[in-house]
């Protein structure tokens, strides 16, 4: 993908409306004792998620958090099987035994919501160490939280990669808080998360890496620019 054109904008609106969509049913379904367990929902985040999975191919990999269903969406998952994972049901991704916080589907090349924050890191590491030594072209895309700053798997991963050179991209989702605590409270000084979770060359190398790279700067995200 070299530049984002009217027709790639629309549809990565519609995906975005469509997440908001099925936030919003969800939160009513939730608030009306139909879903058990915990919801967290991805309502304000819809532009990441769209934005950093229009980025990549469909054969790549995502791997998601505790907040996943826009993740899911915006990887090609089915508003309604989703729904039915919520719910669940039979006819949901995982057959309605993961649920809201581990929505999996292999073939869509999601491995999965988790429930233990920063939890999905290590398995980013994983597939993305499958993939180098398959000799593959696939990336994986590592979404995490500001919260997960604050835990080992989180720093283990990103050295790991940094220093195995594994085709991973993290995108980290900075909402400011972590449960109740606002980002200042989260770190000594309130030190923003951008510069340690700052994307390094990670493991994308010749022409590929200079696509997503472009990518990245045109859709205003990148992270070295970043800035809070
Ligand atoms: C290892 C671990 N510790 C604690 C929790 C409980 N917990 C659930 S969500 C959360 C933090 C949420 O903040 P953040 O990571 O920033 O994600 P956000 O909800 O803001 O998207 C915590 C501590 C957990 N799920 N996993
Ligand atoms: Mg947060």
């Amino acid at each position: 993908m070299s530049e984002i054109g009217p027709q790639l904008l629309i549809s990565m609106y519609e995906t975005a409306a469509t997440i908001r969509r099925f936030e919003q049913r969800a939160i009513e379904q939730y608030r009306l004792g139909n879903i058990r367990g915990y919801l967290h929902p991805y309502l304000g985040e819809e532009g990441i998620a769209v934005g950093a999975i229009a980025a990549i191919e469909a054969d790549d990999y995502i791997v998601s958090t505790h907040r996943g269903h826009g993740h899911a969406i915006a990887k090609g998952h089915e508003p309604k099987r989703m729904m039915a994972e919520l719910f669940g049901k039979e006819t949901g991704y995982c057959r309605g035994r993961g649920g809201s916080m581990h929505v999996a589907s292999l073939s869509i090349r999601n491995l999965g919501a988790n429930g233990i924050v920063a939890g999905g890191l290590g398995i980013a590491d994983g597939a993305a160490m499958a993939i180098k030594q398959r000799g593959e072209s696939d990336i994986v895309v590592a979404f995490c939280s500001d919260g997960s700053s604050a835990i080992g798997m989180w720093h283990e991963s990103l050295n790991l990669a940094a220093i195995w050179d594994l085709p991973v991209v993290f995108v980290l989702e900075n909402n400011q808080y972590a449960v109740v605590d606002a980002d200042p409270r989260q770190r000594p000084g309130g030190a923003s998360v951008v510069p340690r979770g700052r994307l390094r060359d990670a493991g994308l190398h010749g022409g590929r890496q200079r696509r997503r790279r472009g990518v990245w700067r045109d859709a205003g995200t990148d992270p070295a620019g970043a800035s809070r």
